[in-house]
């Protein structure tokens, strides 16, 4: 029986260039264009979410499903998921995108039975191996859902009742597996529910070793099983819980090294995740970069008026710019890629609308990425930056970065000194630098 063809109104996607009108084409986006020594395809890394794009069917608190897909339609699990691999792989090589990533229980679904589901997560990342052996996909991460299943309504790992904790390690130890057999490049832990509602039940000291627990454990299973590639924390504030562990990258960083995980975790941004937190992606992304921690980023953008994760795809040329210059300047991601973890919205019904979305936030990427590079390689924003610093390159600046003044030592040179002079931070010389690039 041949396949089933799933969007057959879309061809497959090229690059066209600016003077294109067609939109279902890249005008930015020239996978193999070398910007700053490699191919597009290679700093960016792109990824579609299966979850989002295969499973999100646009029910909302207030409605029902409006994305009804051809691919959800058999009776049997096995059926279902199969058929969804297939338009999921149909699409990501119509879109050019060289990865992947997903849940378990969006890959197939889930039931109460662990051997069960082991054995359901086994059969389908066969077919998936198939797949990425017939089109050159492959998984960029793995993860496991320990947050929809009511058991983890109080927390996965951080869950006061360990039988809980065991369930989800279960879940994680059976989607390592199937990273590991898929050759992906990371494995992500996002701890929807690692956190609290209220303070006043919860033993937050004892919650937050538990989880340091559940990630050495998982991170020795997944070394001793060959895994080679990276771990990733992804950090959000809130949502589902009030106050979630992973607050931001400074907290997780904290964390990881005060549990001593350092060595093989790495950071998973998230732009929307970013702004909950009250921080720019642009300040998660350079904290990471500033401690070599920044392994991949989730893409999407939230509402400038909304205060919830509202994922919609990123096409925001000037912020993009702007994280792209901290990915180039940091020599890339650390072992991640860009995941779109995103969804079109509730009332977009058309199969065009899933290309659409990850064409303009493929493009937006992409004229970022050449923006950047241009403004490091022809603006003067490298230099001017540095210029602000230039008192600690030599003198009593660089002996004080080298430690060799004391408190006194730097008293006795206030005292002698004049007045500081006024000098300019030129933010807005520097706002104009990003928009005269893109
Ligand atoms: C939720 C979120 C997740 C993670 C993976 O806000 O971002 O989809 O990316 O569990
Ligand atoms: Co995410």
């Amino acid at each position: 029986m041949s396949q089933a063809v799933y969007f057959k109104n879309i061809p497959q996607i090229n690059f066209e260039g600016t003077t294109s009108d067609n939109p279902l084409a890249f005008r930015w986006y020239d996978e193999s264009r070398v910007v700053a020594g490699k191919p597009m395809k290679e700093w960016l890394r792109f990824a579609g979410a299966y979850w989002h794009s295969f499973c999100g069917t646009g029910a909302d608190p207030f409605g029902a499903p409006t994305h009804e897909f051809p691919w959800d339609k058999k009776t049997s699990a096995e059926g279902r998921a199969k058929d969804k691999a297939d338009a999921a792989f149909e699409f990501l090589t119509k879109l050019r995108l060289p990865f992947y990533c997903f849940h378990d229980v969006d890959a197939i679904d889930y039931c109460d039975d662990m051997a069960e589901n082991e054995r359901r997560l086994q059969l389908i990342s066969d077919y998936l191996l198939q797949k990425q052996q017939e089109t050159g996909v492959t998984l960029l991460w793995g993860t496991a859902n320990l947050f929809s299943n009511k058991r983890y309504m109080n927390g996965a790992a951080t869950n006061p009742d360990f039988s809980v904790v065991a369930k989800a390690a279960a879940q994680v130890q059976f989607a390592i597996d199937a990273t590991i057999k898929l050759n992906g490049s990371g494995y992500v832990f996002w701890g929807g529910r690692e956190g609290y509602m209220s303070l006043l039940n919860t033993d937050m000291k004892r919650e937050k070793a538990h989880m340091a627990m559940f990630l050495h454990k998982a991170k020795d299973y997944a070394r001793a099983n060959g895994f080679k590639g990276t771990f990733f924390i992804e950090p959000k504030p809130c949502e589902p819980t009030k106050h979630q562990y992973d607050y931001n990258a400074e907290t997780v960083l904290g964390f990881l090294r005060q549990y001593d995980l350092l060595d093989d975790f790495k950071l998973n941004l998230e732009f929307n995740h970013a702004t909950l937190a009250g921080h720019t992606m642009q300040h998660e992304m350079q904290v990471a970069a500033d401690n070599d921690m920044l392994g991949s980023l989730d893409a999407n953008r939230g509402d400038m008026q909304n205060g919830w994760d509202t994922d919609q795809f990123p096409n925001n040329i000037n912020e993009l710019t702007e994280c792209m210059l901290i990915l180039l300047q940091s020599g890339g991601l650390k072992g991640g890629g860009i995941n779109f973890d995103a969804k079109i919205r509730r009332n977009s019904t058309d199969p065009e609308d899933l290309f659409y979305a990850h064409i303009g936030g493929m493009d937006a990427f992409a004229r970022a990425l050449i923006a950047a590079d241009n403004i490091l390689n022809q603006s003067s924003f490298k230099n001017k930056r540095a210029e602000r610093y230039q008192s600690f390159t030599h003198g009593n600046g660089k002996d004080f970065e080298d430690g060799k003044l004391s408190l006194t030592d730097l008293t006795q040179l206030a005292i002698n000194s004049e007045e500081p002079k006024t000098i300019s931070g030129q933010q807005e010389y520097f706002e104009n630098i990003i928009n005269r690039y893109i």
